[in-house]
């Protein structure tokens, strides 16, 4: 199906013309192959390279052409991208010069590559997970620096990092409960009973927050969810009914009027909008039942949100709180800096980027939307190169998320080892997939086969 033992060969370099062109190889024969078409400078003999090299030469092309002049990089072992001994000819990005080197090539014993089979050799040989490979799809698609951004974090690992590693506690923890089993009859605790409920829900925890994060990444929503945050009585609940446009939220001149968070759908232009008014922050404050799950509330409506209003009273001076907050950012979703009742005389002294606004006269409040459009676009651009990843992940985790929830429960309730041991296993096969550990050749092909070929 996914044949390693042949020297591949593919025009590496975009499509149309440029200043430099490569053709990359990669296979066992890879320097038999290029021997027999390449001429190193100084007389140098290809076998007698033994690291990672850069040989200038000239490569012999069929008559009437002349030698074509070029660096072949040699990565002679395995300290290459495949794992496999690979060089790239480095020369004139003209096409059919490429396409004439690349037909010598074969003809000295390479074959063409299909799509991404480089890539698929790379992780075939362990040098990359399936996200990161994904993201390596996502580096060659970037349409903008963003997305580029987006796609190296997840090309080193940042969703799957924490995954790689409760990958390995589970199979310890699975080791112990086999060991266990080995020796039902005398008795022996490999792993107390809390021990074991305690990895279990950490193990849950991680794979919970992972899935959420690839979610909240990969999925663009069916509406942008605008939290406004702050504390009480600075203009939250104003400045939703401004921004959405109709009075439906309660607003009061007493503090703490908003006990429940409010949304309403908004469409501008072609963003659907969700904006979400929350109760006042006071987390100093001795708060009564209903405010407190308020609170809790406006935490989670921050933790979901896509973007945060965050709102400072423009009439009057920071409290300690809002201090702290500016200087660090609660959740991952970015975060716009709004002063209210600019209609009023500023006491606020504030030297980061801010959008004074007013509810009462409208001042502003044009500036924010387009500000909020702005924000919403870019983190629309993030979403689309995660998205592929995220749709294949999103399941898997579920499901390990289903398993280890049910060891849990079964660790809980004293319920056999065989059971919980089962449970871990297909967790442990679930995240497995999602990591790339255990694959296939239906996901490799679906995910390779949307690579150009060279890469
Ligand atoms: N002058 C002025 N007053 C405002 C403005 N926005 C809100 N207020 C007043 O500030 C108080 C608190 O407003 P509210 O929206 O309930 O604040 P919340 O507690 O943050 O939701 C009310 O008395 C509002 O009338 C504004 O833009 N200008
Ligand atoms: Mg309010």
């Amino acid at each position: 199906m996914f044949p390693l033992d042949d020297t591949i060969a593919a025009i590496a370099s975009a499509p149309g013309g440029a200043a430099r062109g490569i053709v990359r190889l990669s296979g066992p024969d890879v320097v038999a192959c290029v021997a027999r078409c390449f001429q190193a400078g100084g007389g140098r003999n290809l076998r007698d390279v033994h690291y990672p090299t850069v040989v200038p030469g000239r490569m012999i092309l069929p008559s009437p052409l002349a030698p074509l002049p070029c660096d072949l990089y040699l990565w002679p072992g395995e300290r290459s991208y495949t794992r496999q001994p690979s060089a790239e000819v480095h020369t004139f990005g003209s096409p059919p010069l490429l396409e004439m080197a690349l037909e010598t090539l074969c003809g000295a014993g390479a074959r063409l590559a299909e799509p991404g089979e480089f890539t698929m050799r790379a992780f075939l040989a362990g040098r990359l997970d399936l996200t990161q490979a994904e993201a390596v799809l996502g580096v060659i698609d970037a349409q903008s620096r963003r997305e580029l951004d987006v796609a190296l974090s997840q090309l080193a690992g940042g969703l799957t990092g924490p995954l790689h590693e409760i990958r390995n506690r589970l199979l310890d923890l699975l080791a112990h409960l086999e060991a266990g089993l080995d020796f039902v009859d005398e008795d022996i605790e490999f792993i107390s009973a809390a021990e074991l409920e305690r990895q279990l829900d950490e193990a849950a925890d991680v794979v919970r927050t992972t899935a959420e994060q690839m979610i909240a990444r990969g999925a663009a929503p069916e509406a942008w969810r605008v939290a406004i945050v702050g504390w009480p009585n600075v203009g939250k609940s104003s400045l939703w009914n401004a921004l959405a446009g109709e009075s439906a939220a309660l607003v009061s001149e007493q503090a703490g009027t908003t006990r429940d968070y409010l949304r309403r759908r908004v469409a501008w232009d072609h963003l659907s909008l969700e904006l979400v008014d929350t109760a006042g922050i006071e987390p100093d404050a001795v708060l009564d039942d209903i405010a407190s799950a308020a609170q809790a509330m406006t935490s989670e409506q921050t933790a979901q949100a896509h973007l945060v209003l965050f709102c400072l009273d423009g009439a009057r001076p920071l409290n300690r709180w809002e201090v702290e907050s500016l200087a660090r950012p609660q959740g991952a979703a970015p975060r716009i800096v709004v002063a209210t009742k600019a209609d009023l005389p500023s006491m606020l002294v504030l030297n980061l980027p801010h959008i004074p606004v007013s509810s009462v006269t409208g001042a502003g409040l044009e500036n924010l939307r387009s500000r909020i459009a702005e924000t919403i676009a870019a983190s629309h651009e993030e979403t689309a190169v995660v998205a592929g990843t995220a749709i294949r992940c999103r399941e898997g985790l579920r499901l390990a998320a289903d398993s280890l929830h049910r060891a849990r429960d079964a660790a809980a309730h004293g319920l056999g080892e065989e059971l919980i041991a089962a449970e871990v296993r297909i967790a442990l096969d679930e995240l497995g997939k999602v990591v790339g550990r255990i694959y296939t050749d239906d996901v490799l092909d679906r995910i390779f086969s949307r690579f150009c070929i060279g890469k």
